[in-house]
């Protein structure tokens, strides 16, 4: 018996007659069923089995004919060949167009192993090759990384912070959920989630009295027993600000708490009071945008003052345009309540978005492979990944500062599906053309990998010796290979190792260590690191026959922001005032028109009470997958069991449905001025009216001459806009569509098929 980790979880791994078997980790109290099919022989079929070049890029060079990147068949080649090619073709574009033409912020999540991470690997090869265009920020948190630390402090800081769940146990009474506590995405945490504490969390809450509340367009986003009340996507600040309203109207503001630990409530009372626009935020007026009765709102406002309060907000609020401002005003509103710092009080930004997001645990920073220095300055926001191709030169905002996209001829990834986690994958498409050449290191037939022109087989987490650790978690896990690598893929380490001895640089990217030497020194590094951690960490070698340390001895309550409470002066917060920033002097001095600087109610361009919903008249709502990670793991017998026809399928409401002639398990097309997909109706109460939901993940599946996504795709249809000129965050949750019921034959999907082949030809590159 060995142990592995995924980013959903520790498991068990026993090599059998059968092959490999998985089973979940005896001492995981909620296992995630995802990674008990990890070892499926159904993915064997979707994986990349020898290095393979796109026909045109191999017979008559870079930039040949872009826009047949995803249509063409690609030619397989030998190690040798691809090294030499990839290598040489870096350095090209490094010497003729300098290295600010490298695009390689590989966005991804990866694996969970920490020196196998594919990121680190090719950010350090990319590093020694004179650098490369890198990003900042993620898609998860766009535009809550952005403007916390001007209110409060970094999501870092504040995700280590969180108030504990045992503390939440014993004395939170009401928990307000914006977005839920969505307990299928705590199946995750980055770098492997230990044992599973949400879903028993949230059991031992309601058990000892707590009341719930689930603010959301769906209702299973709560998973306890909760009054569920209906909201428009997109629309909760208004309710908030409601809240607000009547908490200072009737005079139920911790005035005391305003004036000792804030700046700025006098200005954003005069917003609230309509003083300042002429606009009264009464429940009556936020009942028109959100849909929530008056009444209830007003209700709402009474009883968090009279209760133990926790304020929720889950992520997906901010993935939308004007993101910033639903964090923003969960800290106000939590703030007036005056709660913050006290045990069960407050304010969470993403209790259950990761299964980290609440422990006590010692927080620990386990190894991490170096990545050594870039010398590029160049950046972009992570989500204008498109902007930038399709607009070399052109300028955009970021914090205040105003910036120009580099001109990218070579776009390297590694560990990451962009044509997964990007919006409106029509224009991306348009954008991909743009550069002369795309190499990634994949383990699986990807859309991403389909759409490249150099494609390298990378090996998965069973098939390699790795070390598991998360920072948010309480483990150190011996990831011993427990399978032989498939074909001929390899570690991404070795291809970039091999690829740097190529260009001269070899020594310098292994620094002569084999990966199990690798191993040793970087968790020896980390052991340096732990401080008093340390001693529940043996030396590396007792640790590789151990196979996992488990540091939950160390965790104790936390309450968030108990410090800052008790003692302000002595625990400033890490803003401009050290106080929350109800106003933000720097974020009202960059004058932005999308984001002023308290927070404000800003009708995004996309909702159900804006023009474009006579045309289009439903919100889509696209949330995270409960069958799997992203697009990881889609091909698996877990993932495809939760497929309707073999597509992903939507959830909507029976009246949206009924106007629309279309009954449960009906073949659907969604659609908007961006795109079109397929999908198969699933007819629920579940979800308001005028709201759909299809999750993320199906693999994109554009139909070549149509267009047209077969699969379930909710990024054919979504918006690429940032999410304002502060953040620039990803806005997927800001999108309408119209939906029909799709008549005919519906065309089969192609994801999980292989591309088409061709034996190399003799004509080659003069
Ligand atoms: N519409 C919509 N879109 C969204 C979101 C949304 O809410 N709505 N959410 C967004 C969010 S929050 C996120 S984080 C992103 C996630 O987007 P991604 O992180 O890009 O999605 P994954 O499917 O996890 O992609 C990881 C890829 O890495 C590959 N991989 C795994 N291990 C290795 C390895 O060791 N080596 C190599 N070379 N490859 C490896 C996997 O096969 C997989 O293809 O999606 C975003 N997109
Ligand atoms: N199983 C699984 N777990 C995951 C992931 C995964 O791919 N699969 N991905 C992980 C990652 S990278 C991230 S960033 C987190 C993301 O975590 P989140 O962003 O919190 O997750 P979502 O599932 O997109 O949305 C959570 C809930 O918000 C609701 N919601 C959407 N829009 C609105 C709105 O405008 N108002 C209100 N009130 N509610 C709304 C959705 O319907 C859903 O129930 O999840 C992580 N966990
Ligand atoms: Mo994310």
């Amino acid at each position: 018996m060995a142990y592995t980790t995924a980013h959903w979880g520790i498991y068990e791994t026993r090599s059998g007659e059968d092959g490999l078997e998985i089973l979940s980790w005896h001492e995981d109290p909620d296992p995630s069923p995802i990674g008990l099919s990890m070892a499926a022989p159904e993915l064997d079929a979707v994986r990349i089995t020898r290095p393979a070049v796109r026909r045109s890029w191999l017979e008559q060079g870079p930039g040949a004919n872009p826009h047949l990147r995803g249509r063409e068949p690609f030619v397989e080649v030998d190690w040798a060949t691809a090294t030499a090619l990839v290598g040489d073709e870096v350095r090209r574009v490094a010497e003729t167009f300098g290295n600010e033409a490298i695009f390689g912020g590989s966005y991804g999540w990866a694996s969970a192993g920490r020196f196998h991470h594919a990121q680190s690997q090719v950010h350090r090869f990319l590093n020694l090759a004179g650098g490369y265009v890198g990003h900042v920020d993620n898609y998860s948190l766009g535009a809550g990384r952005v403007i916390l630390p001007h209110v409060v402090a970094s999501t870092e800081i504040l995700l280590d912070m969180h108030t504990s769940w045992d503390v939440l146990q014993q004395s939170t009474d009401l928990f307000v959920a914006f977005g839920g506590v969505p307990v299928k995405n705590a199946q995750m945490s980055s770098g492997g989630a230990a044992r599973h504490r949400v879903r028993p969390a949230l059991d031992a809450m309601a058990q000892r009295g707590c009341r719930f509340i689930n603010i959301s367009p769906v209702e299973d986003s709560v998973p306890v027993a909760a009054e569920w009340i209906a909201i428009r996507p997109n629309t909760d600040v208004a309710m908030m600000l409601a809240i607000a309203h009547t908490l200072l109207v009737e005079d139920r503001a911790d005035r005391a708490f305003l004036a000792s630990h804030c700046v700025g409530f006098e200005t954003f009372a005069r917003y609230l009071t309509g003083a300042s626009d002429g606009v009264a935020k009464t429940p009556g007026w936020a009942a028109e945008i959100t849909g929530v009765d008056a009444d209830r709102i007003a209700r709402l406002a009474r009883e968090m003052h009279a209760a133990r309060t926790m304020i929720n907000v889950s992520w997906s609020l901010q993935r939308a345009v004007h993101g910033e401002q639903p964090f923003w005003m969960t800290v106000v509103l939590a703030a007036m309540l005056g709660q913050i710092g006290l045990p069960g009080g407050g304010f969470g930004v993403g209790y259950g978005a990761l299964n980290s997001v609440g422990h006590g645990n010692a927080k620990f920073k386990g190894p991490t492979f170096p990545q050594g220095e870039n010398p590029v300055k160049a950046f972009i926001p992570v989500a204008r990944i498109a902007d930038m191709l399709l607009d070399p030169g052109g300028t955009f905002t970021y914090n205040g500062k105003t910036q120009s996209y580099p001109d990218i001829k070579l776009v390297y990834w590694a560990g990451g599906n962009p044509f997964h986690h990007h919006q409106d994958l029509n224009r991306l498409m348009t954008a991909w053309q743009r550069p002369e050449t795309i190499v990634v290191n994949e383990q699986s037939w990807t859309a991403t990998a389909k759409f490249a022109d150099i494609v390298l087989p990378a090996t998965t987490m069973l098939e390699r010796d790795d070390i598991g650790s998360s920072g948010g978690e309480e483990h150190v896990v011996a990831m011993k290979q427990a399978v032989t690598p498939f074909a001929e893929a390899r570690d991404d380490h070795a291809i970039f190792a091999a690829i740097s001895a190529h260009l001269g640089f070899g020594e310098a990217f292994t620094e002569g260590r084999t990966v199990e030497q690798w191993l040793a020194h970087l968790y020896e590094a980390a052991r340096d690191r732990a401080g008093d951690k340390a001693r529940l960490l043996p030396p590396f070698a007792k640790f590789w026959e151990q196979e996992l340390v488990d540091l939950a001895p160390m965790a104790a309550p936390i309450v968030m922001l108990s410090a800052f409470r008790a003692d302000p002066q002595r625990h400033p917060l890490p803003t401009p005032s050290g106080k929350i920033e109800i106003f933000s002097e720097t974020v009202a001095g960059f004058a932005l028109e999308d984001c002023a600087g308290h927070p404000t109610w800003y009708a995004p361009p996309e909702w159900l009470g804006s023009p474009a919903a006579q045309t289009t008249p439903l919100h889509l709502v696209s949330d995270q997958p409960t069958r799997r990670l992203h697009s990881q793991l889609d091909a698996s017998p877990h993932s495809r069991a939760g497929k309707i026809d073999g597509r992903e399928p939507i959830d909507i409401h029976p009246s949206d449905a009924a106007a629309r002639g279309v009954v449960d398990g009906d073949c659907v097309e969604i659609f908007n001025a961006r795109g079109h997909c397929l999908s198969t109706a699933r007819v629920t109460a579940g979800i308001m009216p005028g709201v759909l939901r299809l999750s993320t993940g199906a693999w994109f599946d554009p139909d070549p001459t149509s267009g047209l996504e077969r699969h379930g795709n909710p990024n054919a249809l979504t918006l690429d806009r940032g999410a304002s000129t502060l953040s620039q965050g990803c806005s997927a949750q800001t999108c309408l569509v119209d939906l029909r019921k799709w008549a005919g034959e519906a065309p089969a999907t192609t994801a999980f098929d292989r591309p088409p082949f061709v034996a190399p030809s003799d004509r080659r590159p003069g």
